[in-house]
């Protein structure tokens, strides 16, 4: 009989889609337009945990930072027009890291819309571009199947879906059986097939290189100890994109970093000069805008997705399928060759950068940089630490100096690059993985755009390790103005006392501005931050860390004058140009252009 019908609001449906499909935690900030969804929240407040941050781009970016570190779905909330505009910067961070994130939005009640209502617009347009799945709900009943539909899309598709909710919408009564979640019913593809006859080839050409380089991305995470063995059997040099780090434990004596700015003078050194390169899990972004591979002579391409293969360049070789199970056929088909020179002069391009980054870590006295504060951290972290990174001189620093093992995380916006990311990075790790150190690496103007969310990790008891960089400028660009511009705009900027703000917020703030003071700071903010969150303020030089990009070391390429002036500026006295390397172990390049070398 209908009379008897059981009921249940739509808005507590639509939550319990989100339990179904593992949501445990979802952040956002109220408004008129989303009061309902809070409604239902507080309903089910018992299976699903709302963080309240205090700006809605914070609660999207630890959404996105959700995705990134566990694999479920990020969830995040902002009430309608402003509230959900804040929300894209975290939106765009999940859709070029193609992570599953969901976003609600608020919208005016279904008698309002269309109508130039209070923050009423059409907001469907706003997200057309950043989201898989776009909608606005129509119907109370339809409200459960739409999320439904949404989340299945979002992970589908590695992307973002939003939906639009008119207030009215949730709190209406629907049929209790009238909805239900396909989460039961979601699988990832599995990718088995190995091309035995394109493994073959990749094989014999790998074999026969002269000079070749394997070039990984964080596609073949799951191919760290593959990726070792095909190595040391082939005796080839890896490389990887900056986010690959630590798929292999840093300063391996044949990993040679990864390529560009964000990068390592080996890599870009032995990129500029190989003939072969088997690219593997990698899109590599700066391929095309750099000349990556103009002068290689065979490239090999191994990616999960069709969309990828020749996408950076010309391959010989286009083989779909995963990074893992391709590497092992190969290995199992490669014989053990002998070191070759190019191996040995590579090793020695190594391990001469490894003491140069050595050397500035382990100073004693001098102005305090920021090398120090990572040796500092790495000294106070664990296999099992997490990083979260923010935008800027962190990622060259952190790419160059913390040295982590494949048990480790560390993740940042890695192609949408957007500052702040740091903070809400870190909240979504603690929330996620309750019983692991967690730390956040910002600069100071990073910090400074979301560092009202710093008194969100006080308010739910977040004990995470907050490290800002202040060298007082936006380094990273100011370093960029350094080569392309006439003179520094808009690069520098006022001191802020981030131990200062700590303390307002209710954490323990710690300033540190010598090298002597490192060690006992940080070891407090160890022992703080076992059960609190804790900060310190690094206030560091305003130097430029090397330009990897723009080595002048070569006395074939640049004077005496210049090569003292540069080695001066960066203490590089004893950092030697690879080509010294390749003459010592007889490496001998009978391409002119491949001879000039790229970086
Ligand atoms: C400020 C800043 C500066 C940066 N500068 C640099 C820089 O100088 N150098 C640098 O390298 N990076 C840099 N980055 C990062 C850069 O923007 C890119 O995000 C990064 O290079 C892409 O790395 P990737 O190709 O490993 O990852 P993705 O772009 O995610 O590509 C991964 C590839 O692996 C494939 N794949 C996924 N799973 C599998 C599987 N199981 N098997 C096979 N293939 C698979 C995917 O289809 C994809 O093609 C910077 C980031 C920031 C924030
Ligand atoms: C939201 C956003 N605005 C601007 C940029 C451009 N940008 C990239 S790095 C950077 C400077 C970062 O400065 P800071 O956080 O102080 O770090 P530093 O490089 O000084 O260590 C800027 C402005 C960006 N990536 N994201
Ligand atoms: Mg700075």
């Amino acid at each position: 009989m209908a009379n008897d019908q059981k009921m249940i609001k739509a808005g507590d449906a639509m939550v319990k889609v989100l339990e179904a499909w593992d949501v445990d935690h979802l952040y956002g900030i109220p408004g008129g337009s989303i009061n309902s969804t809070m409604d239902a929240l507080l309903d089910e407040k018992s299976s699903i945990k709302y963080i309240q941050v205090r700006h809605e781009e914070v609660g999207a970016m630890a959404a996105a930072a959700d995705a990134k570190l566990t694999g479920k779905i990020g969830v995040a909330f902002g009430s309608a027009g402003p509230g959900g505009t804040h929300l894209l910067n975290g939106l765009y961070d999940a859709r070029e890291d193609h992570v599953p994130v969901l976003a609600l939005v608020g919208q005016f009640g279904t008698s309002g819309m269309n109508m130039d209502t209070f923050q009423e617009m059409n907001e469907n347009p706003i997200y057309a571009d950043v989201a898989v799945y776009n909608v606005t709900v129509v119907t109370a009943e339809s409200l459960p199947h739409i999320i439904d539909e949404a989340i299945r899309r979002a992970y589908a598709q590695h992307g973002v879906a939003v939906v639009q909710i008119p207030v009215d919408l949730p709190w209406q009564e629907i049929p209790a059986e009238s909805w239900y979640a396909s989460a039961n019913s979601f699988q990832k593809p599995v990718y088995e097939h190995v091309d035995i006859e394109q493994a073959q080839e990749i094989t014999d050409i790998l074999t026969a290189a002269k000079r070749p380089l394997i070039y990984f991305g964080i596609g073949a995470k799951q191919a760290g100890a593959e990726l070792a063995a095909l190595a040391e059997k082939l005796k080839i040099p890896l490389m990887s994109t900056y986010p690959a780090k630590a798929i292999l434990p840093d300063r391996q004596p044949y990993y040679l970093g990864s390529a560009n700015r964000v990068a390592h003078k080996p890599a870009n050194e032995a990129l500029a000069q190989a003939d072969v390169v088997l690219f593997v899990g990698s899109n590599y972004p700066f391929a095309e805008v750099s000349k990556a591979f103009k002068h290689v002579e065979k490239f090999l391409q191994i990616d999960i997705d069709p969309a990828k293969l020749g996408k950076r360049h010309y391959a010989d070789v286009a083989m779909l399928a995963d990074a893992k199970r391709a590497l092992a056929k190969i290995n199992e088909l490669a014989s053990e060759k002998a070191a070759t020179p190019w191996w040995q002069a590579n090793l020695a391009n190594v391990a001469n950068w490894n003491e140069y980054l050595v050397k500035l870590e382990s100073k004693k006295d001098g102005p305090l940089q920021a090398y120090q504060a990572y040796a500092a951290i790495n000294k106070i972290t664990n296999a099992d630490t997490i990083f979260s990174l923010d935008v800027g001189d962190v990622n060259q620093l952190a790419n160059r100096h913390l040295i982590l093992q494949p048990s480790n995380r560390h993740f940042t916006s890695n192609l949408f690059a957007t500052m702040g990311v740091g903070i809400p990075g870190a909240i979504a790790a603690k929330l996620n993985y309750p019983e692991r150190q967690v730390l956040s690496l910002s600069g100071d103007g990073g910090a400074a755009m979301v560092m009202q969310d710093l008194v969100t990790e006080v308010q739910y008891h977040l004990p995470i390790i907050n490290v800002v960089f202040s060298n007082h400028q936006f380094g990273f660009i100011k370093d960029e103005q350094e080569d392309t511009n006439k003179g520094y705009l808009g690069v520098t900027f006022n001191d802020i006392n981030f131990a200062k703000v700590a303390e307002a917020v209710g954490m323990k703030g710690f300033r540190v501005t010598e090298i002597n003071q490192l060690a006992d700071v940080f070891a407090k903010a160890k022992e703080i931050g076992q059960t609190e969150p804790v900060l310190v303020d690094v206030v560091i030089t305003n130097e430029r860390p090397i330009p990897v990009e723009a080595m002048v070391l070569d006395p074939r390429r640049y004077d005496a004058e210049a090569i003292e002036a540069f080695k001066k500026r960066y203490e590089a006295e004893d950092l030697q140009p690879f080509a010294k390397y390749l003459a010592d172990y007889g490496v001998v390049i009978d391409n002119a252009e491949i001879e000039q070398g790229g970086f």
